[in-house]
């Protein structure tokens, strides 16, 4: 049995508990489309990066079309906080569904509605 100082061991139950962006689960920071942008018809690279690195293999990203047809999307290659794809944009509406795991274990989605234009 290792005997610390009251205090040292106050000090190490203080260091778990400080948040660690390493363990925070994942927010989306910046999306190609941007929410509710205006963009042209035809293929397109979209990306979508998140807060913190997520698991890719259990993430995915969904196109919801005018028409609420559903198509999950091939992910490219690409760094461990980002997921991006590419897609054929039919003019209408349009959402793209991000669902994330964070390596905290923690799944998040969310929504990112668009205007396809022209074409
Ligand atoms: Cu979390």
């Amino acid at each position: 049995m290792i005997r610390l100082p009251r205090r040292r061991w106050l000090g190490l139950l203080g260091l778990a508990a400080l948040p660690s962006p390493a363990r925070a689960h994942a927010i989306l920071v910046e999306s190609d489309p941007r929410h509710e942008a205006e963009v042209p018809a035809g293929e397109r690279v979209l990306t979508f990066r998140f807060n913190s690195r997520i698991d890719r293999a259990r993430s995915r990203l969904t196109l919801i079309g005018a028409d609420r047809k559903q198509t999950v999307l091939a992910l490219l290659p690409g760094p461990d906080d980002m997921l991006s794809t590419r897609a054929v944009l039919a003019r209408g509406r349009a959402t793209v569904r991000w669902q994330v795991l964070a390596l905290d274990g923690h799944i998040t989605r969310g929504d990112v509605p668009f205007t396809v234009v022209g074409g």
